[in-house]
């Protein structure tokens, strides 16, 4: 089982060393930053926080606030051109990963990737729930202890990509979630991710409601107004609570390019397979058995029935 210390052999300590979330971070990816830099500076190493884009989950910034976690946008970071940069949840030839200056040296990651991570270190486990859990046992192996702030940023990352230990459970994750509930603050995490909707997205829903194309057990979805990457992730949700609906596509359009969130629980069709499929050649698109996301840029979109077809298909619907 890889740890930190075998993270740490592959870092040169006279380089600045860069821990990057991916682009619009979520919960579990800066609480798995946040974890890995608190536990590389107990090994009394440095590690500055990042991410791309921007923080667009109010309740992800209000935790941010809370815990005290020193992460800033990778445009505000003073990076040196020979950084070491490490990239948590996610993967860095992704569409989801901004080009920073600097060399990827390791990856920590639980989604499943496109191709072989070329780097010195890198450490996938696609059957976790959240990469808080990969953090949460680097702990455990090197016997170090958490502090009160990073065992509930990491309880709240484990818990909002399992939907409250409802998907993608692992007996690891299981261990995590009973030492982090009682390390942690476990109310104030959960009231934070518990409050992630506001009366402003209310909008969403109705429009969400109005629009959505059923067709057997698959929910088709294009929102037109604006919505943050969180809104879309809970409307695809409340989609796939609907007890005849099995697959939920969202669509919406952002500045550059359409945005997707997949949700599934049927394991014959996978998330992150169906998404790459009907998204070939038009689009990027990953994740895990019960969710995914991907984008598609503007100039390739092939409409709201072209792109509902292609998911008819790629789920073998046609
Ligand atoms: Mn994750």
């Amino acid at each position: 089982m890889k740890g930190i210390q075998e993270l740490i052999s592959n870092l040169d300590r006279k380089r600045q060393i860069v821990i990057q979330a991916h682009d619009f971070p979520d919960h579990d990816a800066v609480a798995s930053a946040f974890g890995l830099a608190y536990l590389l500076e107990l090994n009394e190493i440095r590690a500055h926080l990042s991410y791309g884009g921007e923080i667009q989950s109010q309740s992800l910034a209000e935790a941010i606030r809370f815990l005290e976690i020193p992460i800033v946008p990778g445009s505000k970071l003073m990076m040196a051109p020979d950084a070491q940069i490490i990239v948590v949840d996610g993967f860095a030839g992704n569409k989801n990963m901004v080009g920073l200056q600097g060399e990827v040296v390791a990856v920590i990651d639980h989604h499943t990737p496109p191709t072989e991570p070329n780097c010195l270190y890198w450490d996938i486990r696609e059957h976790y729930g959240a990469c808080s859990t990969i953090i949460y046992e680097y702990y455990k192996i090197s016997t170090a202890e958490v502090s009160d702030s990073v065992a509930t940023a990491l309880l709240m990352g484990l818990m909002m990509d399992t939907a409250f230990m409802t998907r993608g459970v692992s007996q690891i994750d299981l261990e995590a979630f009973s030492t982090l509930f009682f390390r942690g603050d476990w109310q104030a995490g959960s009231r934070l991710l518990r409050n992630s909707l506001s009366l402003r997205d209310l909008g969403v829903f109705r429009e969400a409601i109005n629009s959505c194309i059923v067709a057997e057990d698959f929910c088709f979805l294009l929102i037109q107004k604006e919505c943050s990457p969180e809104v879309m992730a809970l409307v695809a949700d409340f989609f796939l609570g609907l007890r005849e609906v099995h697959f939920v596509a969202v669509v919406a359009p952002d500045r550059e390019d359409y945005r997707l969130s997949v949700r599934s629980e049927d394991y014959a069709r996978p998330s992150d397979v169906v998404i790459r499929l009907a998204l070939e050649g038009i689009g990027a698109g990953g994740g895990h058995i019960h969710m995914g996301g991907g984008s598609i840029p503007h100039d390739l979109f092939p409409g709201e029935e072209g792109l509902r077809r292609r998911f008819m298909s790629a789920l073998g619907m046609d």
